[in-house]
């Protein structure tokens, strides 16, 4: 059994930073579990773009507010925005093209990713990060 809490993980090599967010991975790969678990916060007033063109992501919005902005892939596609609030789930389940945004307050995201991140991916030119062995 594994068993952590989030204020264990802050402050050490699992939290990274952004100007737009800061992440705790509270599960990585070399946790051989299948999956990466994260407490991900994204600061009120930002936006960021993002594709993760290698995995799949499950978001849970635990508190704070923001929006999602599905990009439209074609010119005949039109961009979708959805509010985020607590209790919202979206899944990146088609690799898709989106801003994130954070409204008047900092939001605070459960997020599970598939393949599990190895905590070594760096943001490419694209916004997706890249598909690592297990680190
Ligand atoms: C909201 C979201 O996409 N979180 C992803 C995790 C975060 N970018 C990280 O831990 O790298």
């Amino acid at each position: 059994m594994i068993v952590r809490h989030l204020d264990n993980c802050r402050g050490t090599s699992r939290q990274v930073r952004d100007p737009n967010w800061n992440s705790v991975r509270m599960l990585l790969a070399s946790d051989n579990v299948g999956f990466s678990f994260h407490i991900t916060t994204i600061y009120s007033h930002t936006e960021t773009p993002i594709q993760y063109n290698n995995h799949f992501e499950a978001v849970y919005c635990i508190s704070g507010n923001g929006s999602i902005e599905q990009l439209a892939t074609s010119d005949s596609e039109e961009s979708v925005v959805y509010p985020i609030t607590p209790g919202t789930l979206y899944v990146l389940d088609q690799h898709d093209k989106h801003i994130l945004r954070g409204d008047t307050e900092d939001m605070v995201l459960a997020c599970v990713f598939n393949p599990p991140l190895t905590g070594l991916e760096v943001h490419d030119e694209n916004r997706s990060y890249p598909l690592l062995g297990d680190a």
